[in-house]
Formats: C-alpha cells, structure tokens, sequence
C-alpha cells in the first residue's frame, strides 16, 4: 500500500447510528455546526429506530419529516459537512425482486433531489441466511444477493454520487469469505464501514486495517462504536476520552466515523476528544483532550465537580482503568488498614469521600452551567452520592475502630443500593470493596433481602 500525504484521515466525522430514540431536530442542527467548528467533515444519518431508515425503508418522504431532512441538508452544506443518507432494507428486502430494487433506488433519488450526494447502504444486523424462499433459488447465499443488490444501488445512483456499504460481516479478522466475495465484486468506488475486530472494538490497529483493505480491495472506513452505550450498554455512560486508536491508522483506513449516544448533550464530550484524534492522531493526548473537552462541556465553574464524577465513569470498551482516582484510594486504604496504620486510612478516605459528596451535591443540587448534561447524566451522578456516602461510612467506622464489628449491618445497604440503581459507576472497586468488607460479615441470603428493600 503507497503512503499517504501527512494529512490523515479524508473521513472524520460522526453517525447517528444507534437504537434508541433518534436525536432531535434541534439537536441534529446544533451538531452540525460542533462538527464544522471541530474539523469533522461527515455526518452519517442512519439512526437504528428511524422508522423511515429502517423498518419502513419504502415508504417516501413526506411533510414535515421531508422539511427536516432538506433542512438537515442545508446545513450540512453551509458547515462544509458532508451528509451521508443511510437506507436499512435488510429487515425485509427481498433480493430476488426487482420492485424491491427499485423502490429503495428510488427513494434515494428522492433524497438526492434534497442536494445529497453521498448514501450508505446498510446491511448491518440481520440474519447471515437468506430468508425468503425466492432469494434462496435466486442465490447461492447472502454475499452473491448483496453483491447484486449492491451493484444495482450503484448503478442508480448519479455519476460522481459517493456509496458506501456496511458489510453483513462487519467486524472480526478482515479475511473473512464474505468480505473478500462482496469486495472482489463490487465497484473499488464504493467504500465498506467496518467497526474493527469486535462489534465495540478495544482498539484499533493499522495491521488490521492493511489486512482488510488487502482482502477487500479497499480502505476500510470504521464506524466505530463509541460513544454509543445502546442494547446491552445503557447501564455505561460513554463519556471518557477517546483512546486505544493506532496513531497511524491513517496510513490505511479511508477514515473513522464515531457513533454517537442517545445522550446527545453527554455525547459531545467524547466526540470533541474524537475530533482531536482524527485532526492530528500522531500528536492526539487523550487525557489533555478529554480535560478540554470536560470544560468546554461543563464551564470552568462546575469543571472539578464534573470531572471528579467524570473519572468515575470511565468504563466502556476502551478503558482498562474503570475510575481510577477512586480506585487508588480504596487500594491505599485497605493497605494502610492491613498495616495497622487505621487512623491514617480514614483520614485520607474520609478527605476523598467529602470531595465527593461536594462534587455530587454541587452537580444534582446547585445551579450549574449546563443542566442538559447534568438532566442526562443524573442517574450516574446519584449513584456516585450514594457510593461517596457509602466511602464516607467506612472512613467513619475505620476511624472508630469499628469496621470489624459493624461493617456488615452498616455497608451492606448501601452494596445493595448500588446494585440496584444499574448504572455502572465506580467500575468494580467500589462494589468489590464493599462486598469484601461485608460479604465474611454478612449472613447468607441478607444482601439479596436488602437488594429486595432497595427495590
Ligand atoms: O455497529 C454496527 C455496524 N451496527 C450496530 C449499531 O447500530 C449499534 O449502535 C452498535 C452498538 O450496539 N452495534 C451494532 O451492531
């Protein structure tokens, strides 16, 4: 593969592309002009539970949905971002009918009548076996009927129109049949998202990039899925900074866009560290990023108070180090406690634990400069009290010599009501914390009556 120029990545940019409620109007405009400001050059229109995207691909655009979309596009244009209109017909598409092919066709020409100039066919998320009788005797499986839908999209579409296909197989090795079928096939003009070795990818790595582009004939450009915390992630709040992406990745993947979070407000903190990275990824610090961003977020006023919570909620894919302030300072405490240095320890939790409580009252209950954010964050920020609360009673009983005694009936209410409030704050060192200070304390079936209680 020949080296490119020193500019790296020719796609930046953001999809909404998750289950859930669709972001707003208002919010869609508003990103737009974060994006044009950022450097960020594409937004990707896909969102999951469109119903206009996916489940009802055929049906066109009409009244107000039609005014929002050419709004939407206008926009785009006068931010110098390009809009990419995503269709999802794997839902019920049959491959095998032509009437099928035209109504899709024709709806993206109704939407390029809007001045749009770049579509996505999405074929992500549906079943790897063809499920109509009629496209099993027209082909031999998924790949050979994507590889003719595919041609077919391209062919309708206006010259110098760009396309781009995220595969069925859309994560893994980049050597897989699929993937080297439809990318041997189809136009080497037309681009393939792929989100990397998992469907939420730890990293991302320049080999795999040459290894895909070499199996597909082309750069992959990755939808990577962070910060989204849709389906089974709703419990993780995707605020951390942005890491683990190869500085080099440039050199062969076509670009990156980042999915986003329904959490429009809460979103733009990962994505301002996203566009840093994609600007410059050889020079891009995530945690020099991340703080920009966190006061850009929240105001200089609020900024401690919220990055205090923030360092707790780091977990997602990328992190390894879950909420690492407060994870240090339960590992120095139990050090400390085992040494018999118990005054010590209790002083220093109990300093830590108060900061907390202040940051946690400041932002649930004090006027802040961004209460968007704050609203979205909420339930995090109340699990965050009531863990600082929690840290704040062990200091306590560590100071008065009672931990041994009262650890048990006094910890284990407060483990139960972390479990049960579902978000996930503290990564494990909170809960590992408590359960290990409680659980040789604590009769058997007592954590699940108190979970019962907090429910
Ligand atoms: O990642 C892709 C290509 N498709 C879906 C996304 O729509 C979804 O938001 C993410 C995260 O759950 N996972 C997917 O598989």
């Amino acid at each position: 593969m020949t080296e490119r120029a020193t500019t790296p990545f020719e796609v930046r940019g953001l999809i909404e592309g998750f289950y859930g409620n669709p972001w707003t109007r208002e919010q869609r405009l508003e990103l737009v002009g974060f994006m044009g400001a950022r450097g960020l050059n594409t937004l990707v229109y896909a969102p999951k539970d469109d119903p206009l995207v996916r489940r009802d691909w055929r049906i066109a655009y009409g009244g107000d949905e039609l005014e929002r979309l050419a709004e939407l596009v206008e926009r785009c244009s006068r931010e110098g971002v390009a809009l990419v209109y995503c269709l999802s017909p794997g839902l019920s598409i049959r491959y095998s009918d032509e009437a099928d092919a035209d109504a899709l066709c024709r709806k993206l020409e109704s939407v390029a009548a809007l001045g749009v100039e770049r579509f996505g066919l999405l074929l992500d998320d549906i079943p790897l076996e063809l499920q109509h009788a009629e496209d099993r005797t027209a082909f031999a499986d998924l790949a050979e009927a994507h590889v003719r839908l595919v041609d077919r999209v391209f062919a309708g579409l206006a010259p110098g129109t760009r396309l781009v296909v995220c595969p069925t197989v859309y994560f893994g090795y980049g050597t897989e049949d699929y993937l080297a079928r439809l990318g041997a096939a189809i136009d080497p003009r037309i681009d393939l998202f792929w989100t990397g070795r998992a469907i939420c990818s730890a990293t991302l790595d320049l080999s795999d990039a040459t290894v895909f582009a070499e199996t597909t004939g082309r750069r992959p450009t990755y939808w990577d899925n962070y910060p989204v915390n849709d389906v089974a992630m709703t419990f993780e709040l995707h605020i951390g900074p942005y890491r683990g992406r190869d500085p080099e990745l440039w050199r062969a993947a076509r670009g990156v866009i980042a999915n986003g979070m329904e959490l429009f407000e809460a979103s733009k903190i990962p994505f301002a560290t996203i566009a840093d990275y994609l600007r410059s990824p050889q020079t891009y610090d995530p945690e020099a990023s991340w703080r920009v961003a966190l006061r850009e977020a929240v105001g200089e006023p609020d900024l401690e108070a919220f990055a205090l919570f923030a360092d707790t909620v780091r977990s997602s894919c990328l992190a390894t180090d879950d909420a690492p302030v407060v994870t240090r300072a339960i590992e120095a405490f139990a050090f400390q406690l085992e040494q018999g240095e118990g005054a010590a320890a209790s002083a220093e939790l109990a300093a830590l634990a108060d900061r907390l409580l202040a940051a946690a009252d400041r932002l649930l209950r004090g006027p802040v400069g961004n209460p968007v954010l704050v609203e979205e964050c909420r339930p995090w920020i109340s699990a965050f009290e009531l863990g600082a609360r929690a840290l704040r009673r062990v200091a306590e009983l560590a100071a008065a010599g009672r931990l041994e005694a009262d650890a048990a009936s006094e910890l284990v209410r407060y483990l139960a009501e972390l479990r049960h409030a579902r978000v996930r704050v503290f990564g494990d060192a909170l809960d590992m914390f408590l359960a290990d200070l409680t659980a040789t304390r604590v009769r058997p079936g007592e954590l699940l009556a108190r979970e019962g209680e907090a429910r």
